[in-house]
């Protein structure tokens, strides 16, 4: 097992790493940008060290830095959380040309998953339905159309450097199609510095369903439940849950048959996500997180595992802890971010003058907020995941709206008021939403 494990990242997953390691009897290094001196992670690794100014690019992004903090503390192992260089192959090629193992799959797996016309490929190779598409990256505007004519529209775009929603285009007929291509390759080539694009039948009321799955380097693949991630807004998740009130067990035993033969497919080794959208008893593969993600939790709640301690097993070569998870109760997480929901979702950092963390029953809060600490503005605004656990979604459900009532976050703007609205609302109380949903919602 790793005796020192240095964590490339910052806010709660840093914290989460750091438990784990805790638990584990493994040393634990942060760190951490300027605009991190006086932050939690600091203060509750073993170790801490200063890697730059605040601004990312020049801090929790800038890979030599990362290494030598890793070199200089003999850490033997590196843990990237999520966001950052969680998914950047160069990165994870780096830690293992150093001697020190990157807490992940393997580079050559970061690619193939992270080109998202290359991971269709692999998933459809592997046997898993994909959506109607294009073969590979579509070479021009001649292609686009005929491409689309196949497969009917309306289509979308995406650029295959993309993902999570970067770079999109929704297309409903021929006569948009040649100029949205050029500015969809236009843009990815200017986001991603790849202008890659590739095409698929647009679905217009999925839901977004994804399989928690864990692999070991004895080849066994563990998946987990489903969590519905369909509340989202611009592609920011606002509230996740398992299991989905979508999901039959039958559809549960095949989406996850289906995230295990992906999985399998790459001789997958770690903590990773397969999306599919689910509409009218259909599923198909979207894409595929090679990283433990922020909605863990809500697994973890479900499954009684602690899949940060099984990802860092998995990764130090050992065997799965538990090779079938029983699956039981109801799990729900609100992303408690610092943003204005009034004013479009403007970040609100600052000063958190008054912090009171709910608790009692079936709630879990994973937060490296405090009153007194200062958001600074550089980095994601996420201040606390707020999960709650009940028999059922009745009771998860009413937990959560306990909970929210009885968070207490004064000095910053937060999205509390926006959760306890969509836990009120009955088509959300009765299951009833896909990926729509806030858009209805925002303009009711
Ligand atoms: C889609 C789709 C419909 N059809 N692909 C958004 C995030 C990115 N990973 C892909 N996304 C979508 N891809 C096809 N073929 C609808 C979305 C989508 C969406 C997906 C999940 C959650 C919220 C969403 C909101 C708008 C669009």
């Amino acid at each position: 097992m790793f005796k020192r494990i240095l964590i490339a990242n910052r806010g709660e997953i840093a914290l989460r790493v750091i438990r784990a390691c805790r638990e584990m009897g493994i040393n634990s290094v942060a760190v951490y940008s300027q605009a991190d001196k006086d932050a939690l992670h600091v203060k509750f690794a073993d170790e801490a060290v200063c890697i730059g100014p605040p601004r990312s690019s020049d801090s929790y992004l800038n890979i030599p830095r990362i290494i030598s903090a890793a070199e200089i503390t003999s850490a033997d192992a590196i843990h990237p959380g999520y966001g950052f260089l969680a998914e950047n192959a160069q990165f994870a090629e780096m830690c293992i040309d150093s001697g020190i193992a990157f807490i992940g799959p393997d580079p050559d797996t970061i690619v193939r998953m992270g080109d998202k016309a290359l991971a269709r490929k692999t998933v459809a190779d592997a046997g898993v339905s994909i959506l109607p598409g294009s073969a590979g990256i579509i070479k021009d505007e001649n292609e686009a159309v005929e491409q689309a004519e196949l497969v009917g529209y309306p289509v979308i775009l995406k650029a295959t450097a993309g993902g999570g929603g970067k770079g999109m285009r929704v297309v409903h007929s021929s006569t948009d199609l040649s100029r949205s291509f050029t500015m969809a390759s236009v843009e990815a080539e200017m986001a991603f510095g790849n202008g890659g694009i590739y095409l698929e039948r647009y679905l217009e009321h999925p839901r977004h369903i994804e399989i928690q799955v864990m692999g070991y380097e004895d080849g066994s693949i563990i998946s987990y439940g489903e969590r519905d991630c369909s509340i989202q807004r611009r592609h920011q998740k606002l509230l996740e849950e398992s299991p989905s009130p979508a999901v039959t067990p039958e559809l549960r035993k095949t989406l996850r048959e289906a995230a295990t033969n992906v999985a399998r497919a790459v001789k997958y080794i770690g903590a990773g996500t397969i999306e599919f959208l689910v509409e009218g008893g259909e599923f198909f593969f979207m894409e595929m997180n090679t990283r433990i993600q922020v909605e863990h939790p809500v697994s973890e709640m479900v499954s009684q595992v602690d899949l940060l301690k099984e990802q860092i097993r998995a990764s130090a070569g050992e065997k799965p802890g538990n090779l079938n998870p029983r699956l039981e109760g109801h799990a729900i997480e609100c992303r408690i971010n610092a943003e204005d929901p009034e004013r479009g979702f403007m970040p609100s950092p600052g000063k958190i003058t008054a912090f009171h963390v709910p608790g009692g029953m079936g709630i879990r809060v994973d937060t490296h907020a405090y009153a007194g600490y200062i958001i600074p503005p550089y980095y994601d605004s996420l201040i606390a995941k707020l999960i709650a656990f009940g028999a059922d979604r009745q009771e998860a459900l009413m937990r959560m709206r306990r909970a929210l009532d009885e968070f207490i976050i004064e000095g910053v703007s937060t999205t509390i008021s926006l959760q306890e609205k969509i836990l009120r609302d009955s088509q959300f109380a009765d299951g009833n939403f896909d990926t729509t949903f806030m858009e209805h919602f925002l303009n009711k």
